[in-house]
């Protein structure tokens, strides 16, 4: 890796092998993942000859929260010219997110739970521009891994069990932190509180002036919104009544930040299983609603 005009570079040959894009780790030749973080090499050999250093957001958010779902449908959109957006996929495996999680939805199912091993994290490498009639094109290079919610966790409960994570944070132009709508509607404190200690875990990594706001763009979307649709009409209504302590500390430590509602469902069904009366959730059609609009908002921020 070398530095010029304030620009990181990033180098990969046969002889003198990878630095990790992520934690610019030097791997020897022929690794695959990096030896410290898991990142894949890939990511690095994808952004040489890029005109732009790559941008990366990150999508936080509890276990469960539905953060695989939206990554997928989001990519999905963006490949799909949603809104004026184009996006290229840098490296097949980047394509595998989105497939996971549509193939699963078409069987109507949702995708397995992501594993706690980073070196099973499945990364998204785009290229995306966004074409709107009367405005300069824009490009970004998303760069973003499916996280699982459990590493999420342990992370923010003791700093640097998960490295990779850290490294993420300090590299992302950008956050989407997903909170559970409905559990929250539900009276339970438990989004709050994870996203209160997710908040507070980005504001130590951001190591801010005493009293100086975070610039970095945050949006905080509200998941599973078709449990409740009110959340719809007014999602910052939503969080000040429902995610207070999370409402107060965006409020206190970000200078830029939206709340959102999302749902990518339009109706459900359950299933018992007869032999251990497990009840499953059965998306029974797909409905995207407020996917793309967190996204859309960073964009315009970056
Ligand atoms: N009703 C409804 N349920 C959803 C929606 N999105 C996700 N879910 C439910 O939430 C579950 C978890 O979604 P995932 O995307 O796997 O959650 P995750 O945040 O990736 O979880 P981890 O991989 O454990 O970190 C799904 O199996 C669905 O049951 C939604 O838009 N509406
Ligand atoms: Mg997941
Ligand atoms: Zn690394």
């Amino acid at each position: 890796m070398w530095r010029s005009g304030g620009q990181t570079t990033y180098e990969s040959d046969a002889e003198s092998g990878t630095t990790c894009l992520i934690c610019d780790t030097h791997n020897g030749t022929g690794a695959v993942l990096c030896s410290q973080c898991a990142a894949p090499l890939s990511l690095t050999l994808s952004t040489i000859g890029a005109e732009r250093p790559p941008r990366l957001v990150t999508v936080l958010g509890d276990s469960n929260v539905g953060k695989t779902v939206y990554l997928g449908f989001l990519l999905d959109m963006l490949t799909q010219r949603a809104r004026g957006f184009e996006a290229i996929p840098k490296g097949t495996s980047s394509v595998n997110l989105q497939q996971i999680v549509i193939s699963h939805m078409a069987w109507r199912m949702f995708p397995p739970k992501t594993p706690m091993e980073s070196d099973q994290w499945n990364w998204a490498y785009y290229e995306v521009c966004q074409k709107l009639a009367g405005r300069k094109e824009k490009w970004v290079d998303l760069i973003t891994p499916d996280l699982a919610g459990e590493a999420i966790a342990a992370e923010v409960a003791s700093p640097s069990t998960f490295g990779v994570i850290q490294k993420l944070l300090n590299k992302s132009a950008g956050l989407l932190l997903l909170v559970d709508a409905a559990l929250a509607a539900n009276g339970s404190s438990q989004p709050d509180f994870f996203a209160l200690k997710l908040m507070s875990y980005v504001d130590s990594m951001a190591s801010q002036k005493r009293g100086k706001k975070i610039d970095k763009p945050v949006a905080l979307v509200l998941t599973k919104a078709d449990y409740v649709p009110e959340c719809f009409d007014n999602p910052r209504r939503f969080a000040q009544a429902n995610l207070n302590r999370l409402w107060n500390i965006c409020e206190s430590r970000l200078a830029n930040f939206e709340f959102f509602a999302s749902s990518v469902v339009g109706s459900i069904g359950y299933a018992v299983n007869e032999s251990d009366g497990m009840v499953t959730p059965v998306p029974l059609h797909t409905a995207l609603h407020g996917v793309l609009e967190p996204f859309e908002w960073i964009v315009d921020k970056l």
